[in-house]
């Protein structure tokens, strides 16, 4: 005989297999997203004497941050945080790595300005995204930001930590009154006070083909974020996107140091992307 007998069907152990089947099924490992293109540029615009932003381009970590102190010691504070990033980069595969850098770059840029007089009070903003399998995470702190853009529509991603956002979000001030505000470059959290930052943490779903840009202040108090949609959509790759950005903020009047950094994902482990 070949066909099955009923029996085979109802027997104890194939029913406890049948209710098994039909429980949710255990969530898919996601499919790691990798890089498959990415860009940088900083520039000083045309205002200020020294580009006191710095900016960190590794494999899967990306980081902006923007310095603030008196002669160099704001280029100081904001390359000595996205170095303290980079010596990691490497090392970091999830939330808590990113986290634990961005701290250690907090700390880093603290000491130096406890070490030499020359740079006391110095500081820095950082905004840092670490890809992490099929998500983005990020750690942030001043008013440097993250955006994305997914189907030709940018969103920004972080908060900034400055006393105008903050007057904004409790709406005693319109975007308007917002955008010219003489205090609107005031951070309210930074790299560079305190040993520890209170850093805002966000892990952000991404799929393939989404473009993430992390920029200083130069790039977004000069451009409205219209105007960066429309850059980023319409260039015809992310080095030429970078150059269109930092054309345009300067075009606008340049009176901030401006640095841009994307990175687009697609599908597929970064080994596969070696070739
Ligand atoms: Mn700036």
């Amino acid at each position: 005989m070949t066909s099955p007998s009923t029996s085979s069907f109802t027997r104890p152990s194939d029913t406890h297999h049948r209710r098994t089947r039909t429980q949710p099924r255990q969530r898919v490992r996601p499919l790691p997203l990798s890089v498959v293109e990415r860009a940088a540029l900083s520039d000083t615009g045309l205002r200020r004497e020294h580009n006191e932003d710095s900016f960190m381009v590794a494999e899967r970590m990306f980081a902006v941050a923007d310095g603030v102190g008196g002669g160099r010691a704001g280029e100081v504070a904001s390359s000595v945080a996205v170095e303290a990033l980079r010596i990691g980069a490497h090392r970091a595969f999830e939330a808590d790595d990113l986290e634990r850098l961005a701290q250690r770059a907090a700390g880093a840029v603290h000491a130096k300005g406890l070490a030499d007089p020359e740079f006391a009070g110095m500081a820095t903003t950082l905004t840092s995204a670490l890809v992490a399998g099929d998500r983005v995470e990020v750690a942030h702190a001043g008013d440097s930001r993250l955006y994305r853009l997914r189907g030709g529509t940018l969103e920004c991603l972080t908060d900034d930590h400055s006393f105008v956002s903050q007057m904004l979000r409790e709406g005693l001030l319109t975007e308007e009154q917002a955008a010219v505000h003489p205090m609107r470059s005031m951070i309210t959290r930074a790299l560079g006070r305190d040993p520890d930052v209170d850093f805002a943490k966000r892990s952000i779903e991404a799929a393939a083909g989404d473009i993430f840009l992390l920029c200083s202040d130069g790039l977004t108090g000069m451009l409205p974020d219209g105007q960066i949609e429309t850059i980023v959509s319409d260039s015809s790759s992310l080095d030429d996107a970078a150059l269109r950005l930092i054309r345009q903020a300067n075009a606008a009047g340049g009176k901030d140091n401006i640095t841009v950094v994307l990175f687009r994902l697609g599908a597929g482990a970064p080994a596969a992307l070696a070739a």
